[in-house]
């Protein structure tokens, strides 16, 4: 008896989900908008946070960028431990590590065969060390993904402006491509020609950036060695540099640019900044900035301040972009202790802030609902998954969500999510809360794209409500999500 009760509710079941999945399939998802990101560049934009690490001759000589004169001899940090460097990014919450296999100076970390200037030379470990293999063995030991900085300007060799350099340049970075195992990133920095020691001519060289490496079959080599891995430079092509070193990407920032007129080296930062609303391809913002106020270590420098930091995390992670935090080891071969306790206390403000979503199973109602259909349901933004989301009917330029609290809650803080595979679409918005039974705006901004974090003063709401009053096409929405940053983490914004 009880057997053929089971068998019949089960039926049912079947039954009225098949019956549902029919009417379901009638509701198409929006077509795209525009360009859309790859998915190398989906696996990125979930990264958020990774970790830079500047380390070179420069380190002893105290400067930032070298001449390209300098002895590999200087080049011996006693206690070198990139799994103290990894260890530590690991527990700041950072996702990967880049390093800088080469500056400009034209030192390289790795026992190049195409060179004698490198650590092969060099007094640590009697030449016979490599920090590449050693810092890519650490990562993957700590769950971090690997990246490299290869300087195409190098201030050492003798070929620099010549096509033998620009041959010596790619047969590098293939070593390090097939060398090293798996990479997430590859990293070309635009600073690029000028004086230099170039094996004795001590000259100045200037090159064409437009020509000079060509770029296009750098790109392709990597592609085929590295089919994972995003490539890095002003003009991408995955991700674009956004435009200064400050840690900051503007409050209007499209994942969107039109690349036209731009080069590795060469690129109007405003336009890198904010990108555009119609550009042709998906090319996010990457935000680098240094923890201290040089990219390598210098013993009279200090790392910023927890609070500056957050803001760099808000300006960057928040206006979504993935943050590069350069970590420089000092002379010891060390991340200094300074650091460290820096980033331990970064990431504990950050895990008190965002543990807890206060929107979380949330009812939410939706002023249109794609096809009045489940699968697009307001229901999708508050269900803690940032796959599903909630999209209107294709005419809809505006819409509303409401969320319903339950009961009066604290909250200072938003994250919101479009479903970028779909492209980017919202270009204003604006938050209300309801206080006490009044509704009253706490917060308004322009692009939301793959993330947007929100800080405003706290509220005691019952209800949000977030209004989307632009979009270029019908929106879509993956996540609304509520928090609480207490006030000893933060100076309110
Ligand atoms: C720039 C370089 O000139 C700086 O030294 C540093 O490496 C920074 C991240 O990129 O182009």
């Amino acid at each position: 008896m009880m057997r053929s009760i089971l068998i019949a509710s089960l039926v049912c079941i079947t039954l009225s989900s098949t019956s549902g999945m029919a009417a379901e399939k009638q509701v198409a998802p929006p077509a795209t908008h525009g360009p859309v990101p790859s998915a190398r560049q989906l696996r990125w934009h979930a990264m958020e946070y990774y970790g830079f690490v500047h380390f070179t001759v420069n380190t002893f000589t105290d400067k930032e960028w070298g001449y390209g004169d300098e002895s590999p001899g200087i080049f011996n940090p006693a206690q070198l431990n990139p799994r103290q460097w990894a260890h530590a990014a690991r527990d700041a919450g950072m996702k990967g590590l880049i390093l800088t296999a080469k500056h400009h100076d034209g030192f390289c970390l790795w026992p190049s065969k195409y060179t004698e200037h490198s650590v092969k030379n060099s007094p640590w470990k009697e030449g016979r060390g490599d920090v590449v293999r050693e810092f890519a063995d650490a990562c993957r030991e700590y769950g971090l993904a690997v990246g490299f900085y290869l300087s195409p300007w190098d201030r050492n060799h003798a070929k620099y402006g010549r096509p033998e350099y620009v041959q010596y340049y790619r047969d590098q970075l293939k070593e390090l491509l097939t060398n090293y195992g798996e990479v997430f990133e590859v990293w070309h920095d635009g600073a690029n020609g000028g004086d230099g020691y170039y094996s004795g001519a001590r000259e100045h060289r200037t090159i064409d950036r437009k020509t000079y490496y060509g770029f296009p079959e750098i790109w392709a080599m990597v592609r085929k060695l590295q089919p994972g891995a995003v490539i890095f430079s002003d003009a991408g092509p995955d991700i674009r540099w956004i435009g200064n070193e400050r840690g900051v990407a503007p409050e209007t920032c499209w994942a969107r640019i039109n690349p036209e007129g731009i080069f590795p080296g060469m690129a109007d930062p405003k336009r890198l900044a904010t990108g555009n609303p119609d550009g042709s391809v998906w090319r996010p913002g990457e935000v680098d900035v240094s923890i201290r106020k040089g990219w390598f270590y210098h013993e009279n420098q200090e790392p910023k301040s927890l609070a500056h930091l957050l803001d760099i995390y808000y300006n960057s992670v928040g206006h979504g972009c993935c943050l590069l935090l350069n970590v420089p080891p000092d002379r010891r071969g060390l991340f200094h202790e300074k650091d460290v306790a820096r980033l331990k206390e970064l990431r504990a403000v950050l895990d008190r802030t965002f543990k807890n979503d206060l929107a979380r199973g949330c009812p939410v109602s939706a002023s249109n609902v794609r096809g009045g259909s489940e699968r697009f349901a307001g229901a999708n933004l508050t269900d803690g998954d940032r796959d599903t989301y909630w999209a209107t009917d294709d005419d809809a330029r505006e819409a509303t969500v409401t969320i319903d609290l339950g009961k009066p809650v604290p909250l200072n803080r938003l994250r919101l999510q479009e479903h970028i595979p779909l492209g980017q679409r919202i270009a204003a918005f604006a938050v209300d809360a309801r206080v006490e039974g009044k509704w009253r705006e706490i917060a308004k901004g322009t692009t939301i794209g793959p993330r947007r974090l929100l800080r405003f003063p706290t509220v005691t709401a019952d209800r949000l409500r977030l209004r989307i009053t632009r979009s270029l096409a019908c929106p879509t929405l993956s996540t609304v999500e509520a928090y609480l940053a207490t006030t000893e983490d933060v100076a309110d914004k």
